[in-house]
């Protein structure tokens, strides 16, 4: 039976499940329209719990056959699943249940994708399974016998037997059913090993579709790096004789942390030179150690329900992040965190979406899959590192893995393992956890015979459902450099704690600049005032790397604003400024490409709103466009030698090679609109590598060029699915503002589209969104095709649709007229009958 009145389910009202579970054993015989399931499982009484109802979760599931003990019973079929009564002690449940994998389009459960099967269970898919307790604290031991006359049959943990037509699988550590995974298929794998600390030897394997067995070589790398990592940083050992990785072509979301079997992506791990980009190389890296890392933490230690989401999230991102740091260079990489916690979760936090790290409550938990519980959880972990130093955090860190291992838990255990470890009281840190949007930091100063005072003042803007917000916990890293550009006090950390406080630094010889948030100590907005001198003297200055980059940022964003408010032009301080870092060999090529970057038009128009200007989409898009005309013209003179300069040998797609091509990709972009294409051109012909041959079609769109290059581009790739995504995206996010949606909408009917697909479905109507100027053009064509689009994929796949409603999130900052055309939209995508929660959910959420 279907959910018919979505419910809001709230933390508040969380009570143990009234049964413990002692084994459970499946058997699955594959069929692609009817698959039987059949289960048997040993239920105790939970001496915890008070409620004893025996309910087991179950959505769109036939139920054959359940006896309690061997005795046949008809359970009664209620909202969401069945009750049954059952005995007092500990008895045995069976069950038959039969499901559809072919028909399965939402890619939740078991499913079907290109022939093979597959699973995707968090957060509640196991329910469409089998009937089941899914939820994360029910935690138990799985054997799972998979039949089907297909050469590889995968499930969790370790394989105990093998014959025709069947494989039997035993996971000896407890999980939750959100871990269960299985795939079976024609598969081919890409077989290694990694022998543990402590000398085990475990067989690794990534399975893919035949012919893309060549693109597993980079994946595996950073597995048995991910591997060695955990084991180096936070003494975590794998546990199981084998570890799987699936590649999927249909799949929701990036990567799946299955115990000992994670499901990927197909875009999240396969590579190769000539079809991924360095981004991609980056990218999966990062994706196949945050899986991995879940080992520990999220699946050995799990959530006790799932407000705590961020629990495993916001510690697994944050360890990935740090990992990707280790691997490739961390000034880098805290720029690009931030860029993306800024345009992402920042965006979040400021709209109708925004909601607590751990939220209160919720309808559809896959809509809490979020930038706020990701990158802001993980943000909160840096914050609490910084504040108790490393030691304490390892520390900690172990005591919380000593106490909790094998069970599900909850913010207040990770809290209490971290005052254990080091006695402080983080009462006032876990705010950071509960309450909702971005502090503003204001920051002044005052200089008093030697000594430098600052001043800060905190405050948080209402968001949904919570007005009065306390002051919190921000530690502020800050360093001082002297007017001869010498750094005279290394950085500090600052621990705020007040709604005002001031911090004074004494004994200074002449007045100091303070650099403040240094490597964005705090996921805040400092409002601080500042000319564009001193920006420039830090940018030239400063030691710290996120710092120096981000008064390059500022001062781009001050010239655009006036540039769109005031008409003016672009002063030769801010030129001069980015000409100078730019030809400064000693700085990294990627740090010199990131601060050749324009702040995105979606950032600019947060900016405007915040200022009190209703923002122009089509006036935001030429101004930009105009800046990057000058820049071209202002660095004519050092655009060749830089693109000769940056030039790499064989393609390696690691930090120095990446970091010297996008430099490189970065001034082709601007020299293209100098010399009509032809150096691009020259670079598309010749490129042996993904990286450049996208580099260089993608500058020639941004110039207004490139169509031979765009059909050549097809004609060459068709057959790869991935590098086609690319080719999609491309054309819409190039597109000019008045044509975005007609290209887009042109594509949407190129016979190699499909709404099935959740990554080609994200390639055009994703990119749609994102090209600010197109999707906000004044006629309303974008906003209108994005809802037809929307209101069709409902039906099929309600988390990618409730996922990418988010494009309508920011519609109150724009003007009447456009707020108007949005909300009717929403309107129209909310009274379509039959709509998923998922989706009314978000939709709600959005016009309310
Ligand atoms: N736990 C995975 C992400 C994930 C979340 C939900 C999914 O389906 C609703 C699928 C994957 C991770 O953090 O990588
Ligand atoms: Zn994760």
């Amino acid at each position: 039976m279907k959910d018919a009145a979505p419910q809001t389910i709230y933390l508040k009202d969380y009570t143990p499940f009234g049964y413990r579970i002692e084994s459970v054993d499946l058997t699955f015989r594959l069929h692609p329209t009817a698959t039987r399931v059949i289960s048997k499982i040993v239920f105790a009484p939970n001496p915890e719990a008070t409620d004893k109802r025996f309910f087991l979760h179950g959505e769109e599931l036939e139920l054959i056959s359940a006896t309690v003990n061997g005795d046949p019973i008809t359970p009664r079929l209620v909202e969401g699943g069945l009750e049954a009564d059952v005995p007092e002690g500990p008895f045995i449940w069976e069950a038959e249940v039969e499901i559809s994998p072919q028909t399965n389009t939402a890619l939740e459960g078991l499913y079907m994708s290109n022939g093979m099967y597959s699973t995707q269970c968090e957060a509640e898919g196991f329910r469409k399974i089998t009937y089941y307790p899914d939820r994360p604290d029910v935690m138990a031991v799985f054997t799972v016998r998979v039949e089907g006359d297909l050469p590889v049959l995968l499930s969790n943990g370790n394989p105990v037997e093998r014959g025709a037509g069947f494989a039997v699988w035993h996971d000896p550590w407890p999980k939750p059913s959100y871990l269960f995974a299985l795939v079976a298929g024609e598969l081919i794998n890409h077989p290694d090993t990694f022998t543990t600390k402590s000398g085990r030897e475990v067989e690794l394997n990534i399975w893919v579709r035949p012919g893309d067995e060549d693109k597993c070589a980079f994946g595996m790398e950073a597995l048995k790096k991910s591997m060695k990592w955990d084991e180096d940083t936070y003494g975590r050992e794998y546990d199981l004789d084998i570890f799987n990785i699936v590649a999927v072509d249909d799949f929701n979301m990036g990567a799946m942390e299955n115990k000992g079997l994670n499901i990927f992506n197909s875009s999240c791990v396969l590579t190769s030179k000539e079809t991924s980009t360095d981004a991609n190389f980056e990218r999966i890296e990062g994706i196949i150690a945050h899986e991995y890392f879940h080992n520990w933490t999220g699946n050995r230690i799990t959530c006790r329900d799932w407000f705590q989401l961020c629990l495993k999230e916001g510690l697994t991102v944050y360890r990935d992040q740090m990992f990707s740091g280790d691997m490739r260079s961390h000034a880098v990489k805290r720029i690009e965190e931030v860029m993306i916690l800024r345009a992402r979760q920042f965006r979040e936090d400021n709209g109708p979406l925004a909601h607590p790290v751990r939220p209160e409550s919720f309808v559809e938990i896959n809509n809490f899959y979020t930038a706020t519980v990701y990158e802001k959880g993980a943000e909160i972990i840096g914050m609490l590192r910084r504040l108790i130093g490393d030691e304490a955090y390892r520390k900690g860190c172990d005591l919380y893995f000593d106490r909790h291992d094998g069970q599900a838990v909850t913010i207040e255990d990770w809290l209490k393992a971290f005052e254990d470890a080091t006695g402080r009281d983080l009462a006032q840190f876990k705010q950071w956890y509960s309450q909702a949007g971005t502090p503003r930091l204001k920051m002044e100063e005052s200089w008093d015979d030697g000594t430098l005072t600052l001043t800060f003042t905190q405050s948080t803007p209402p968001t949904p459902g919570q007005s009065g917000k306390k002051p919190q916990v921000i530690p502020i890293a800050v360093g001082l450099i002297s007017p001869n550009g010498d750094e005279v006090v290394p950085t500090t950390v600052l621990e705020m704690t007040e709604a005002q406080q001031s911090f004074t630094f004494e004994g200074l010889g002449a007045r100091p600049v303070a650099s403040v948030l240094r490597d964005f100590s705090a996921p805040v907005i400092l409002e601080r005032e500042i000319d564009n001198d001193t920006r420039a003297f830090l940018l030239a200055h400063d030691t710290d790397p996120f710092q120096k980059w981000e008064m390059g940022r500022a001062l781009a964003k001050d010239t655009l604003m006036s540039m769109i408010v005031k008409g003016t032009k672009p002063s030769f301080a801010y030129l001069d400024a980015i000409k100078s870092v730019l030809v400064d060999d000693g700085l990294d090529p990627a740090f010199r490409a990131l601060s050749l970057g324009l702040p995105a038009q979606d950032d600019l128009a947060q900016s405007l709103f915040d200022a009190g200007v209703t923002p122009d989409p089509q006036r935001i898009f030429e101004a930009r466009e105009e800046l990057r005309h000058l820049l071209s013209a202002h660095l004519r003179e050092v655009l060749p030698a830089l693109y000769k300069e940056n030039e790499t040998g064989a393609f390696v797609p690691d930090a120095e090679g990446s970091g010297k091509r996008s430099l490189r990709l970065a001034v082709l972009s601007l020299l293209s609109l100098r010399d009509e294409g032809v150096t691009a051109r020259a670079l598309y012909k010749r490129a042996d590598n993904m990286t450049e041959q996208a580099g260089a079609l993608q500058a020639l769109l941004s110039a207004g060029l490139g169509t031979e290059e765009l059909q050549a581009f097809e004609a060459q790739w068709k057959g790869d699915r991935l590098v086609m995504d690319k080719w999609f995206t491309m054309q819409v996010a190039s597109a000019v503002p008045e044509t975005a949606a007609q290209v887009a909408e042109t594509l949407s009917r190129h016979p190699a589209f499909t709404n099935k697909n959740p990554n080609r479905f994200r390639a055009v109507f994703g990119a749609l969104s994102a090209n600010h100027a197109g999707f906000h053009h004044e006629s309303g064509a974008a906003y209108r095709l994005l809802a037809d689009q929307l209101i069709t994929l409902d039906a099929i796949n309600p988390q990618i649709t409730a996922r990418m409603s988010g494009a309508f999130e920011t519609w109150k900052r724009y003007d009447a007229d456009r707020q108007d055309m949005i909300r009717a939209e929403l309107e129209r995508i909310l009274a379509t009958p039959g709509l998923s929660r998922d989706t009314t959910e978000m939709v709600s959420r959005i016009l309310a």
